[in-house]
């Protein structure tokens, strides 16, 4: 069942989704666990800034109707931090998996970073991309300009500058995190490719909101105000609520794009994320699951692998719109 991917022979299409899996956490509660049977074939770091940042204001999330919406707000502990906090022991616990059993191979780490210029992101992949711990890149995108406070991989001309500007920076494959709140996410992908992107994924979380249930005191006329439960405001939706859109968004742009895609969004099972395969995605990412079964993916990887037929693009790769276009 291993799977080639931007140069590398993973053992499984299976890996985690930025910031749903915190490694160094699960293996201090896991132990050897953990080690024994690591759930990803490559791990994901959660997202990594310039400066360190606190993180949004509690509440950080809400459970809806089958999804999780989240305003956690990027908290971590800056570039420095990262390098020389987290990397070490992050490089230690993926190099030394397989418990008692014979030493596993490593798997490799992926660093996820966000800024919100091309200078940051800049210099955020070129210090990661000196680090040999550091097997390949991935840019976080759904973050807005300080400038225009559109999301940098929202405008296809401005996420296609942004990649062209860092890719020069990285040595090791660098991956485009794409953002579904876009009018076409398939023209932001393809500028993605054309910037230099060795792979896209997709997708982040979908923009939403929750009110809180209580309504504040009410005012003298008028009905009382209701507030967002959020201390963020608003947050992005996760979780098999968004599987179906997933679907259509991966399919879309892997009908598209000639470098591979990461799918994810929803996935709970080996049906899932054969369903994200057979639509051309080349590796499969598990997040928000993995809140609820930390040892989830390693169930989705050994599924997989009982399937029958090798997995890969079965459908047309011009899959009809709903809407026709219009005749001329
Ligand atoms: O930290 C977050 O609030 C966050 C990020 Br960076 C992201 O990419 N996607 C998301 O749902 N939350």
């Amino acid at each position: 069942m291993s799977v080639g991917f931007c140069g590398l022979e993973l053992a499984h299409p299976i890996i985690n989704g930025s910031g749903t899996f915190d490694a160094i956490a699960a293996s201090s509660v896991f132990a050897d666990g953990l080690r024994g049977e690591f759930p990803f074939s490559a791990y994901v770091s959660k997202t990594i800034t310039l400066k360190p940042r606190d993180g949004n204001p509690a509440p950080r999330l809400w459970e809806s109707a089958a999804g999780l919406i989240n305003s956690i707000g990027l908290p971590n502990k800056g570039l420095e931090g990262y390098l020389r906090e987290d990397l070490p022991q992050l490089a230690d616990l993926l190099t030394n998996l397989g418990g008692d059993a014979a030493q596993a191979p490593p798997v490799p780490l992926i660093t996820n970073v966000m800024g919100s210029t091309a200078e940051e992101l800049s210099r955020l992949v070129e210090a990661c991309d000196a680090r040999a711990e550091i097997t390949a890149l991935e840019l976080n995108v759904s973050c807005p300009n300080v400038k225009t406070g559109l999301d940098i991989g929202a405008d296809p001309r401005q996420l296609e500058q942004v990649v062209r500007a860092v890719r020069p920076r990285a040595g090791k494959p660098l991956i485009v995190k794409l953002t579904p709140n876009t009018a076409d996410v398939t023209t932001c992908a393809l500028a993605a490719e054309a910037g230099g992107a060795d792979a896209v994924s997709l997708i982040n979380t979908l923009r939403a909101m929750a009110l809180a249930p209580e309504r504040r005191s009410a005012p003298a006329t008028g009905p009382a105000p209701r507030r967002p439960w959020l201390g963020g405001g608003a947050g992005g939706l996760s979780g098999p609520a968004i599987r179906a859109v997933a679907l259509a968004q991966v399919a879309a742009v892997a009908a598209r794009v000639s470098i591979p895609v990461i799918g994810m969004g929803g996935v709970q099972s080996a049906e899932h994320a054969c369903d994200l395969l057979d639509v051309g995605a080349t590796l499969v990412a598990v997040g928000t699951e993995s809140f609820r079964d930390p040892t989830v993916g390693a169930r989705i990887a050994h599924d997989l692998a009982a399937q029958p037929g090798s997995h890969g693009p079965k459908i047309p790769a011009n899959i009809p719109r709903h809407h026709p276009p219009a005749s001329t």
